[in-house]
């Protein structure tokens, strides 16, 4: 759990590159290298910008930290969403 956090926060800032928050480019090289395996979607540039500025409150077009765990907590959300139908799933 620390190490998943950490890996988190790590990820941003090194995405980030010593600026408050991700640009278009930072985000989008982010989601492919980072996301590719728990969302679909992640080989298309349109579908991430999409996703961005789903993500950008308050419409600057980078992704804050705090946007940013936005995604972590929705994705979290859909993990744990997914694992428990599996669970609930009839036996067939
Ligand atoms: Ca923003």
């Amino acid at each position: 759990m620390e190490s998943a956090i950490k890996t988190v926060v790590s990820v941003y800032l090194k995405s980030a590159k010593g600026k408050e928050s991700l640009g278009d480019k930072d985000f989008q090289t982010m989601v492919k290298k980072q996301l590719g395996n728990i969302m679909t979607e992640t080989d298309s540039s349109s579908a991430i910008k999409e996703m961005r500025k789903g993500l950008d409150e308050n419409n600057d077009g980078k992704v804050s930290f705090q946007e940013y765990m936005t995604l972590i907590g929705y994705l979290a959300n859909t993990l744990s969403e997914e694992k428990t139908a599996a669970n609930n799933a009839p036996a067939s």
